[in-house]
This record gives structure tokens, C-alpha cells and sequence, in this order.
């Protein structure tokens, strides 16, 4: 019966919405699952599907839940904010104080700009960072991701660092010709591409964790010595911290790892779980914005304040007893699952590659056996433990997570690997 059910929601959904999903990850094609999961109902650290079944959640929206499901103060604050109405389309109080949480929180940010997805906040930064420079050209890494705007879309053509290609349909080559992408990780390549463009460099943007190769670390000095390159060139250094951002540290990787970026895009736990995200950074630079500058940016839900309730919610709690509980967490699975592959953690975010080596870039990344981790995935879902549907993703602990979790979901790999 269960099954059944999915499979007519499934197939209505694939009558009316492209792959029946609202985001290509939720597909699930990757890991070689025919009807993908059809999500009912989160509490705490457990997901519950349309079929009924329940499943310990590593995958956690992606990032936002830090403090697991639908945490109570995030509900009735939420449900409160709702009572007074679900947007106004004007400025809030909220807002004015979740910018003030933001500002106090992340070193490098002095304003910040609210919007609604990750994707707007990177496609604004890229926008403010060649309004402020009056430069065209962006440098990013392979691997990393920073949303669907059609400049960060762009992949590596061959060779260290070369004017981007077109990553997907859609994209012009002159859209993705102002990109320069260049290799996670790499100094060398960094100064080399930056030698080149260095001259017509708006930005050089990057995930100072990366997320989405799988979790990979900045080396050391990687960052600083984009900072340093940034300096000399008048680039302005963007760090995309949607994903590290209030999940590696309260002030996320800049505060990490003691580098501060020009601009910094903020998303998912930023918004509590509802559509709100952030970019922030110098005055002199966020002021080049409408309607005091000639940047022009908008949004009708910016700044929501359903979102702004939510995501105040969330911020409030996060102290350092949060950020200890999770990095407990993480800390027990990554031992637990050392024996079985390449386990690359920072904070509360990791990932088990299917591989031994150590993974420092997209090729490194790609080099995994994804076709046995499409059969993990297979075997924990069975086992009622739902992991990030893709090889080159970020498993999300939370506060929600504890022993039992944890446990159930060794247990289970242990039965993978040793059968
Ligand atoms: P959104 O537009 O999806 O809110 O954010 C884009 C984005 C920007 N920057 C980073 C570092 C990100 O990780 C993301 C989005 N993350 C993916 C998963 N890693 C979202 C999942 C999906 O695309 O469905």
C-alpha cells in the first residue's frame, strides 16, 4: 500500500511539475532511486514520507535545521508573526533586528540586505561587487556552487584557470565569458588566473568551506592568501556562507578561520527555515545600493516577516551549547564512520566520500565511487536513515541529533560495509 501511494503522487507530480520536483537534487537520480521521497512531516531529528515511513534525517533541508524539525520557539514565533499578517511589502521592525543579530555576529559584516534565496543573495553580491569595482569579471572554483544566476553557472573549461563555459542550457557563452574559474584549493592557480584578469576582477567568490564537491576544507593559507591576492588586484573577496554561515561558528568560517571577505552571502540557517537569505558587508561598499546607489536590487518578500521571525528564532538559540551539542554529534559519526571511507568534516558539517584519499578539489571529488554510494544511500533509506541524496553533498547534524540517531545509523553502515 505504501509504496502504491508514492507512486501515484509520484506520477501526478510528474504530470504537472518537470521531474516532479521543485529542485533537481529531490530527484534522487543520483543515488539510483526510481520515485523520489515525498516528505510529510519533520519533528526534530526524523523526516516522516507521504508513505509513512519515518527516517532519521541527515539531509535536514539542505542546512537550515540546525536546531532540528520544526523547533517549538521556531513554530510559535512563526505562528505568532503570521497572526499579524504574512507580508507587507514595507520595512518591519524584524527585519531592523535581525540586521542587527547579523551585523553583531559576523566580523566582516557592517549592512546587510535582505532577500530571498541563496541564489538572489549570490547573483546581487556578483552584481554590487562589478557596481562598486566598475569590473566585469568574477573568479570562482570548480565545485563550488553559489546558486543558479547565470554568471555563477559556469564551469572550467581545461587548464588551471580559463574563461568560464556555459555549465547548463541556458546560459549564453557572453554570460559565462566574464567567469574565470579556476581549481579549489589551489594557490598557484588563484595567482595565476588573477595574474591574468587580475586587471578586470570585480570578485573572487568562494565557499570558504566548500559543501558542494562533499565537505572540503580550505587548506591552510588558501584563504588568506585570496585575501592577500584580492588586496593587491582591488578584487573584492566574496565568501559564500549560506551553508557555513551560524553552522561552522556563530560568526560561520571568517570567524573560523580569521579572514574577512568584502561581501558575505548568508542563507538557509539565516532564515530559520523559511525562504529568507543575506548579503552583507562594508558600508562603503553595501551603500552603492538602491535606493542610495546606483546598484539597483529589490524584492517583493524581501525581508519577510514570517522569515525574519523565524529566522530571529533560530539565531536567538544559537549559543555555544548548540554549536558544542552538534559539533558533538558530527564528532561521533565522523569517528564512527572513519573505518569505511574518506570522512572530511569542519564543525557540524561532513562527508563520507567513497574513497580513501584525501579530497582537496572538484577532480579529487569527482574521482569517488559514486555508484557505491548510490548503494549505501539504497541500503540506509531501507534502514529507515535518510543521507544527502548525492555523493558531493553535506550530511546536517543538529541539535535534534543524539545517541539513538547515531547508533541506528552506524549500525546500519556497519551492515553496508562488513556484508
Ligand atoms: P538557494 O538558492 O538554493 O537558496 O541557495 C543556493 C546556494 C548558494 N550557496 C551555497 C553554498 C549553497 O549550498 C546553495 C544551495 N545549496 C543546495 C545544496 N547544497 C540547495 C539544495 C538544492 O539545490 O535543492
Amino acid at each position: 500500500m505504501a509504496l502504491k501511494l508514492r507512486s501515484d503522487l509520484y506520477k501526478r507530480a510528474l504530470e504537472l511539475i518537470p521531474g516532479g520536483v521543485s529542485s533537481p537534487v529531490r530527484a534522487m537520480r543520483a543515488v539510483g532511486v526510481d520515485e523520489p521521497l515525498f516528505a510529510e512531516r519533520g519533528q526534530g531529528a526524523y523526516l516522516e514520507t507521504a508513505d509513512g515511513s519515518r527516517y532519521v534525517d541527515w539531509v535536514m533541508s539542505w542546512g537550515p535545521l540546525i536546531l532540528g524539525h520544526a523547533p517549538a520557539e521556531v513554530v510559535e514565533a512563526v505562528r505568532e508573526a503570521a497572526l499579524d499578517g504574512t507580508t507587507f511589502g514595507a520595512a518591519t521592525e524584524r527585519e531592523v533586528r535581525l540586521a542587527e543579530v547579523i551585523v553583531d555576529a559576523v566580523p566582516s559584516i557592517e549592512k546587510v540586505r535582505f532577500v530571498s534565496s541563496g541564489t538572489e543573495a549570490g547573483m546581487s553580491a556578483i552584481r554590487l561587487a562589478r557596481g562598486f569595482t566598475r569590473r566585469d569579471r568574477v573568479l570562482k572554483f570548480a565545485g563550488c556552487y553559489h546558486g543558479h544566476s547565470d554568471s555563477l553557472l559556469a564551469e572550467a573549461g581545461s587548464g588551471p584557470a580559463t574563461l568560464g563555459v556555459p555549465a547548463t542550457a541556458g546560459v549564453t557563452t557572453r554570460a559565462a565569458a566574464d567567469t574565470i574559474v579556476s581549481t579549489y584549493n589551489d594557490v598557484e592557480a588563484a595567482g595565476l588566473a588573477v595574474a591574468r584578469y587580475g586587471e578586470g576582477l570585480a570578485c573572487v567568490i568562494v565557499e570558504p568551506v566548500a559543501g558542494n564537491m562533499g565537505v572540503i576544507p580550505p587548506e591552510p593559507g588558501f584563504l588568506q592568501t585570496l585575501r592577500q591576492l584580492c588586496d593587491a588586484s582591488g578584487a573584492l573577496l566574496v565568501f559564500d556562507e549560506v551553508i557555513t554561515g551560524f553552522r561552522v561558528a556563530r560568526g560561520g568560517a571568517q570567524e573560523l578561520y580569521d579572514v574577512r571577505p568584502d561581501l558575505t552571502i548568508l542563507g538557509k540557517i539565516v532564515g530559520g527555515g523559511l525562504p529568507l537569505a543575506a548579503f552583507g558587508g562594508r558600508a562603503e561598499i553595501m551603500d552603492q545600493l538602491s535606493p542610495i546607489g546606483p546598484v539597483y536590487q529589490a524584492g517583493t518578500l524581501s525581508g519577510n516577516p514570517l522569515a525574519t521571525a523565524a529566522g530571529l528564532a533560530v539565531l536567538e538559540a544559537l549559543d555555544a551549547s548548540v554549536y558544542d551539542a552538534v559539533d558533538w554529534v558530527a564528532g561521533r559519526l565522523e569517528q564512527g564512520l572513519a573505518p569505511f571511507g574518506r570522512v572530511q568534516r569542519v564543525g557540524g558539517m561532513l562527508t563520507l566520500f567513497m574513497g580513501t584519499d584525501p579530497v582537496r578539489n572538484f577532480a579529487e571529488a569527482s574521482a569517488s565511487d559514486t555508484e557505491r554510494y548510490g548503494a549505501l544511500f539504497r541500503h540506509m533509506l531501507e534502514r529507515g536513515v535518510y543521507l544527502p541524496p548525492s555523493q558531493f553533498e553535506s550530511w546536517f547534524p543538529s541539535l535534534a541529533h543524539g545517541d539513538e540517531e547515531i547508533d541506528r545509523t552506524l549500525e546500519a553502515a556497519r551492515e553496508f560495509f562488513d556484508g
